[in-house]
Formats: structure tokens, sequence, C-alpha cells
């Protein structure tokens, strides 16, 4: 293993260092195939990890975001006010949501005090259900449990099924208290059970349109889901849902009447790709809308998808046209950032996703971490039926789903292709499968699982990298090591980065922070103060 890796493994007692090490892989081109990662496993206690818990994947990744559900966080208020303001999951009025019924930055939460802890909190929680009817009539409620509600044993779920038949609305009650798992993406799985069983397949309308697609993983941050729906329907498709970046509930029903489902955030969102698969026949393909460059390639794999020339034609229309526009800025920005590099650390699949876009502007991100990723985000799908549940896992209950008899048909009957042609489209486009981080690195690049604070800083030392992409947990820490840091999960403030314009945002955000003169101003602490790099006048 690499000696900076080592240096960083170093101080730790020999059982973290036996555990730490098998988060790591460095990048070998000359060897067959990825090496086995450990991930999704329990951080070892006392180590400051970046990890969030599964509330906050459930609640505050996968339902918040819908605009016209209410979510009540059940719960202690500590736990409710981490779930307003913290995501850019953007959300805006529609013909079919007027703007009293766009409910994604409010938050509502029951606010457990101690003798609801000893009495139990079903009776605060069903009122506040009618008192948020009264006063907002949303289309539906989501209720998200927070961890003293699983440790009392309130039942929610009876709670949500009387307040739903009462209302005759949808409340839907996810037990998904923070620790269901070893991190956020516990709560993905919960989020993704919930919707799947209860609210997808609920609706009859189909939306307008030859090419009717969904896009899944997409929580439109800073605008992220926006950019791509410009594209997308200029290309001549009908999106029917963006699940869940400024999704509605009604639209969620409809999902499985859609004909492709598009996956951008494979970690989150890949559980109800793959179980439309199983129940409706709907294929499924992974996507990547960061860069210019993996913006067209996902484009083009769409329109093959369909086998429709005059879609094709369109296609390669619009991507001729928008790499005109952008292409040149790109250029002006690329001169400023070719040859640096960058050090990512995100939850589950933006370090992928980003690879491309940096390569656009000449960089390449030398270090990739996840928080929560699973094996098939570093190693590819095919790893799935090797890895190995362990208690954690099987406290998620896994649905058990089966072909509708009424609304199942084949991948080939969704897209309106021959089947012989479908056979074709198979062999160049992988349908239903994600291939994971591992294919895109290149030799001696590596790969990290749930990094902590010691161990980002011993490899900003060693590595030296010219760019940290991350949270806010370590952006400012990175700031006093004297790098350049961006937040990836919030754009800090910025965005949209997909898509087209998106690269072009990102571009001008990273050159201008890479410009800057301040980080050669800042003296990191592992370097004493000299006479070469005092600063003139300070
Ligand atoms: Fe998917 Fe996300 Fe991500 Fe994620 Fe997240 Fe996020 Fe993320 Mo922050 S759903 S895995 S749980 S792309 S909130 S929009 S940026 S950690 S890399």
């Amino acid at each position: 293993m690499d000696v900076t890796l080592e240096e960083m493994l170093d101080p730790y007692p020999d059982t973290v260092k036996k555990n730490r090490r098998k988060h790591l892989i460095v990048k070998n081109e000359a060897a067959e195939c990825c090496p086995q990662i450990e991930a999704n496993t329990r951080t070892i206690p006392g180590i400051i990890s970046q990890r969030g818990c599964a509330y906050a994947g459930c609640k505050g990744v996968v339902v918040g975001p819908i605009k016209d559900m209410i979510t009540i966080t059940h719960g202690p208020v500590g736990c409710g006010y981490y779930s307003w303001g913290t995501r850019r999951n953007k959300a805006r009025a529609d013909e079919t949501t007027p703007k009293d019924k766009v409910y994604s930055q409010l938050c509502f939460t029951t606010d457990m005090q101690e003798p609801d802890i000893v009495f139990g909190g079903e009776k605060k929680l069903a009122k506040m259900i009618d008192e948020i009817v009264a006063a907002f009539h949303p289309r539906g409620i989501n209720i998200c449990a927070t961890c003293p509600v699983g440790l009392i044993g309130d039942d929610i779920n009876a709670v949500a099924k009387a307040a739903g038949e009462h209302h005759g609305i949808q409340v839907l009650a996810y037990n998904c208290e923070g620790y269901k798992g070893v991190s956020q993406s516990a709560g993905h799985h919960i989020a993704n059970n919930n919707i799947m069983e209860k609210v997808i397949g609920t609706g009859t309308e189909r939306k307008p349109g030859k090419h009717v697609i969904n896009i899944l993983g997409e929580y439109n941050i800073g605008g992220d889901g926006w950019e791509l729906e410009r594209i997308l329907r200029e290309i001549g498709y009908t999106v029917n849902c963006v699940l869940t970046g400024d999704s509605s509930y009604l639209d969620i029903k409809n999902l499985h009447l859609a004909d492709l489902n598009l996956v951008q955030c494979h970690r989150s969102i890949n559980y109800i790709a793959e179980m439309m698969e199983t129940k409706y026949g709907t294929p499924w393909l992974k996507v990547n809308f960061i860069g210019i460059d993996s913006t067209s390639q996902s484009l083009r794999q769409i329109a093959k998808c369909f086998g429709d020339e005059e879609l094709e034609k369109q296609t390669a229309v619009i991507i001729a046209r928008e790499t005109a526009r952008v292409l040149p800025v790109m250029e002006h920005y690329r001169k400023i950032c070719e040859g640096k590099t960058a050090f990512a650390i995100v939850g589950g699949s933006r370090s992928h996703h980003y690879q491309y876009l940096l390569r656009d502007l000449g960089m390449e991100m030398i270090i990739a971490g996840y928080e929560f990723a699973h094996r098939d985000d570093y190693e590819g799908r095919q790893v799935i039926p090797t890895i190995k549940s362990d208690a954690d896992s099987k406290n998620i209950p896994e649905l058990h789903l089966t072909a509708d008899e009424k609304m199942y048909c084949e991948a080939h009957v969704h897209l309106n292709l021959p089947k012989e042609k479908f056979d074709e489209l198979k062999k160049e486009v992988p349908l239903n499968y994600y291939e994971g981080i591992y294919p895109n690195m290149k030799d001696g690049q590596v790969i990290i699982d749930d990094a902590n604070h010691h161990e980002v800083e011993v490899l900003i030392k060693t590595a030296k990298p010219d760019l940290f992409l991350s949270g806010v947990r370590d952006k400012y820490i990175v700031h006093k090591l004297g790098v350049a840091s961006k937040q990836l999960h919030s754009y800090d403030y910025s965005g949209p980065y997909a898509g087209y314009n998106g690269a072009l945002n990102f571009a001008r955000d990273v050159a201008d922070t890479l410009s800057t003169p301040a980080w050669k101003l800042i003296i990191p602490p592992w370097e004493k103060v000299s006479e070469a790099r005092s600063v003139p006048n300070a």
C-alpha cells in the first residue's frame, strides 16, 4: 500500500488499523477486477465520521423534498430542528401544485417532551395530524420517526392508518429511527420501500407524450433537476416525475406509467428502480448528468433506448447546440483549472459523477471518498449477490415483490421496441446496471470509505490536492489547512451544477476559488512559519 496511506493508519491501535485498511482501495490498472472494499458497516465508536442517521436519509433526503406532502418529524425538537433548511432541494409551485401547497421548505415536529417519552406520544401525533389537515389541507402526510419513538414503542403505523381513514388522505409512517442502520443509507431504503409499496401504482393518469420518462434519484439541489428537465423536454421527452426533487405526490402515484426510469443517484434510489423492474417490468438506465461529455453521452443512450430516429436526431441537434454554446466558455475556465487535482468526500454517488466534470476542466480526482456507499457503488452491481448481510442490514425489511398481474409488461414493450431490437439494444446500452466508481478511476488513485477527520487531514497534508470537495463539516477545517474547498452537497448556495448550464456554473465557481490568492497565505499547522512563506505586511 502507498506510503501516504500507511502514514494515515499509523496512529491507530492495531484493531482499528486492520479495520480501516479494509475501507481503502488503490486503483491498480493492471489488476483484472476491483479489489473488494468493506462498506456499509458500522463506524468504529469514537471515530468522528461524516455520516448521518437513518432518519436523515429518509426524511432529509428522500421524502422531505416531495412538495405537496407534509412531513412530520415525530420526536424531540432537536431532530426536528435539523429537518429544516439543511438541504437545498428546491421546489416551486406549478399547475398541479398551487402556491399554498408547496411545503418542502416548511418543518413540522411533534416536539416530544419528557411526559410524551414516559406516557407515549401517539395522541400528540394524532392531534398534530388533525391540526395540519385543518390548517394546510395537504395531499398526503409523511410521519418520520426519530430514535426515541422506536425506543418507547409508539405505534406510528396505527396512528397513520387511523388518521388516513379519518381524513381521507394518505398518511404514511416511516420507521426510520436514527439507529435503524449504520448511516443515512438505511433511511433511503426504508423510504423507498414505503413509497414503492403504498404510493407508486395508485395513479391512473399517464402524462401525454410519445416518450414518458422518470428521473429517479435526482433531488433538485440548487436547481439541478430543472436544468435536466429543460434539456429533456426540449429533446421531446415528457418528464413525468423527478423523484423526489420538486416532485408532486400526484406524479409519484403515476410513476409506473412511464416508459423508462433514468437513475441519477444509484445509492439512494436503486431499490425503487429495481422493484419497479420486478413489479412493472420498467427498464432503468443509469445516467450521469454531471459534466458536459457525460451529459451528452447519457442523452445519446436514452435516445437509443427508444429506437426512434427522430428522437436521436433531435438529441444530436440539442447536444450540438448546447456544446457549441458552453464549450468556448469552459475553455476559458479550463485554462485556470488544467492540471490541478481534487479530493472528494461526498455521500454515495457524487464522488463518481463529478470525476467527469473535473476532467472536462482538465482536473483529476486523485482521492474519491464516500460516506455511506455500498460495495456495488464502488465495484458494480454484479457484486450484490455476494454482499454479506449482517445484523444491521437485516434490520431493514426487504419487500419481496412479484410481477403485477395487470400492469406488468416486458421491458421492450415499455420502450415500444420489437424484442430483437431490444436484445440488440441491451448489448449497446447498460440497462438495469451500474458499474460503480472503480472502473472510472486511474492508476494509483485512492478510494476511501467512511473517511474521518484524522484521515482527511493526513491525506490533505500528504497528497496536497488543489481542491477539496465535501460538506460543511469539513470544509472550513480544510480552508485552515490552506486548501480551496467547495461544498458538493449544497454547492455553497450556487448551482445548478448538472447539465450544460450546471457545468458552466461549477467551472466558474472552481476557477474562482482556485484563483484566489488566500490559500497561499494560510500556513498549515504542519509547516513551520518560514521567511519564504511569511506574509508581507501581515
Ligand atoms: Fe444520492 Fe444525493 Fe448523494 Fe444521497 Fe446525501 Fe445529497 Fe450526497 Mo448530501 S441522495 S447519495 S444522501 S446524490 S444529501 S442529493 S449531496 S450526501 S452524494
